[in-house]
């Protein structure tokens, strides 16, 4: 149970050393936030300047949020390049500025290397020409499967370089997952390393990469960066990217894009069926991503900024990559976990680097208070300002350790709820604000939230109330579309609650009018700040020989928000055993990846079912969370007895 103490609200603090005067005040943001809304396209003109176009937009705001007309276009008339964006323009004054700070895995083993404006053009316009002599044209598909080393960034700003379109694949998901992108997007080529280091073991990406290749046309190409120098097969298809990288012109001039031409595709877990690609581009999300990242994080020309996540998510795409480069900071780009070589690891960065933001995600902070004050109090973290949460709520006991311990209750922390799909923030306090540990409160400028009636649709106004968040109106960074499949955008995000953005969360809105997500409404469970979708466990589990069905469910887990519990029946003749549980483990993380393992597998002779067939969920859940007191109506079960047998055998006790 939350003490109301844990969640008392509180001022913005003061910061240990005096820091820059904030962009935004808290009475700005009023004001700001109303005009946002009452003219949103003068609104946005302004803010659209925070980039260089090369042809300057006339027209702001062209979106419909109609049934069967879901049309969203931002600044149309406007073109750019966004590497020109994040770097050629920067060069003028910060050529030797470091872009990048690059972190690697084992800290013992090698250095972290600066990169500056300056070399990161060189680099960038090298791997563009790399790209385009290996017949890579604008529009063109790119995947990329690599680890967090600077070649990632380099990749992504070639790509944009060039016009054509990435599609980054985290290096944690299987060959088979690997595959269904490539094939999903039609890709040409794919950039991966030959072995990827991460908290002192690696994963073989080439080797990867070849198994997924062998479901994919001839024809695909694949580029190799050597990170380890490790051992890899050598086809007709593999480029040597270090090689051709050397040999290439350092001069590759930056195509000129529409603001609606696709900047990215990136593939992501829903409610139904296979992930599905969501597509962001060009103009509207750069403007986004930059304006976000300096107004949430209250970023400063000088500041050092350090975002955890990877680049294979959107957090990585916005807050490690486009945002801070668009606005000519120092990112860091770290390839290790939390915990290795040790449990101080963050805390020994953030002092090394004198980080200024910091931006993680609850899961790291719950599992790095777990293993005790000492970790963190050992390193220096004064120069900290900023703090940040994304990917899931953060619980109060969490957000108060981050605030106490990490921050000496002198940095304000920034809960950031967005989504793949939003492309940037968009409930989140600001620096300024007064906070509440474990509400994303209020909106971004532009974001205009709704809470609905669940069943009705119903708009619900006033204060304390719970319901579905929606969005009434577009913002620039929004996603467009769903690869090759409009359809599915307008019915997975617009069918629901016609007229409104479907975020597929639950959210309540408190007596103050702040906002408290309180998580998926929709068959999505968030893993350690990882979004899967219960479906493609299941299918990944019946694809099994020995797997008749499988329902799978998430249950709150200490550590890592959510976790995976999958109830299996087996087909006739088979026995269950703790080897067939090990092998099931296995298939998974072979069918998707290592995040996608079931946590507990429960063995279940029947699903309870309706008479109709369809598997009653809400039960399932509740005997997940070993909350069984609690079922609600069983009556409409075809068989009642199933649901005995899954509380007496149930794996999740207290
Ligand atoms: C950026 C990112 C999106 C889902 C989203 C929600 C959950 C993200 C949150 C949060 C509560 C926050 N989520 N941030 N829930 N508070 N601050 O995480 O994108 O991977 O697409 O996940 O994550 O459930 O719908 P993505």
């Amino acid at each position: 149970m939350q003490s109301t103490d844990l969640i008392k609200p509180i001022d913005a603090p003061t910061p240990t050393k005096p820091g820059p005067t904030p962009h935004v005040s808290a009475a700005d943001y009023s004001s700001m936030y109303a005009a946002s809304l009452n003219d949103p396209d003068a609104f946005w003109a302004e803010q659209g300047q925070r980039v260089d176009w090369m042809k300057p937009f006339t027209k702001v705001k062209n979106t419909s949020f109609e049934p069967d007309n879901i049309d969203i276009r931002w600044f149309e008339d406007g073109t750019l390049n966004v590497s020109a964006n994040c770097i050629d323009r920067h060069l003028a004054d910060r050529a030797d500025q470091t872009a990048i700070i690059w972190e690697p895995d084992d800290p013992r083993t090698e250095d972290a290397r600066h990169i500056t404006y300056a070399q990161l053009h060189r680099s960038v316009s090298k791997m563009a020409n790399v790209l385009r002599d290996l017949g890579v044209e604008k529009g063109d598909r790119v995947i990329i499967y690599l680890p967090m080393i600077p070649e990632a960034a380099y990749a992504m700003l070639a790509c944009t370089r060039i016009g054509a379109i990435h599609s980054i694949v985290f290096a944690g998901f299987s060959p088979d997952a690997l595959g269904a992108r490539i094939n999903g997007c039609d890709a040409k080529i794919v950039i991966t390393a030959d072995h990827a280091p991460r908290g002192g073991r690696e994963t073989p990406l080439k080797s990867n990469t070849d198994t997924a290749l062998l479901h994919c046309k001839d024809d695909v190409k694949c580029l190799v960066v050597k990170r380890t120098g490790g051992q890899t097969t050598w086809t007709d298809r593999d480029y040597d990217c270090n090689a051709l990288m050397a040999e290439a012109s350092a001069d590759c001039p930056a195509v000129e894009m529409a603001a609606e031409d696709p900047l990215f595709i990136l593939y992501t877990s829903g409610s139904t069926g296979q992930p599905k690609g969501v597509v962001h581009t060009t103009g509207g999300y750069l403007v986004y991503a930059a304006m976000t990242h300096e107004i949430v994080f209250d970023y400063h020309d000088g500041d050092i900024f350090w975002c955890t996540a990877d680049v294979g998510w959107v957090t990585g795409h916005s807050y490690i990559v486009y945002g801070p480069l668009a606005n000519g900071g120092t990112t860091i780009m770290f390839e290790g976990v939390p915990t290795y070589p040790d449990a101080g690891r963050f805390w020994d960065v953030c002092a090394k680097h004198k980080v200024n933001q910091f931006y993680t995600a609850p899961t790291a902070i719950r599992a790095l208070m777990g293993a005790g004050n000492d970790w963190v109090e050992k390193h220096d973290l004064s120069d900290l300002r900023v703090l940040g949460s994304v990917g899931e709520p953060i619980n109060p006991e969490a957000w108060n350790w981050y605030n106490e311990v990490v921050g000496k209750g002198k940095c304000p922390i920034v809960d950031t709820f967005w989504q793949t799909e939003t492309g940037g923030h968009m409930l989140t306090p600001l620096p300024c604000t007064k906070l509440k540990p474990g509400a994303a409160q209020q909106p971004f400028f532009g974001v205009q939230p709704v809470v609905l009636e669940p069943t009705s649709g119903q708009i619900i106004d006033g204060n304390d109330v719970e319901g579905v968040l929606c969005i009434a109106d577009s913002w620039p960074g929004q996603m467009r579309t769903v690869w090759g499949d409009h359809e599915r955008f307008e019915k997975t995000y617009f069918s629901d609650y016609k007229g409104y953005y479907f975020s597929g969360d639950g959210c309540r809105r408190d007596a103050d009018g702040d906002y408290w997500i309180t998580g998926r409404v929709d068959d999505v469970i968030n893993v350690s700040g990882h979004r899967m979708g219960t479906a493609e466990v299941e299918s990944a589990l019946v694809a099994h020989p020995k797997v008749a069905e499988s329902a799978v469910v998430g249950y709150p887990h200490d550590v890592k928000g959510q976790g995976i519990y999958a109830y299996v029946t087996l087909m006739n003749g088979q026995e269950p055993s703790d080897e067939l549980r090990k092998e099931l483990e296995k298939w998974v993380r072979t069918e998707i990846g290592p995040i996608a393992k079931p946590d507990l597998i429960q063995w279940a002779p029947g699903l309870p079912k309706t008479r109709s067939g369809k598997i009653m969920r809400r039960i399932l859940r509740k005997i997940a969370e070993d909350d069984f007191g609690a079922l609600g109506d069983t009556s409409t079960l075809a068989d009642p007895s199933v649901v005995d047998d899954l509380i007496e055998n149930r794996m999740n006790r207290g």
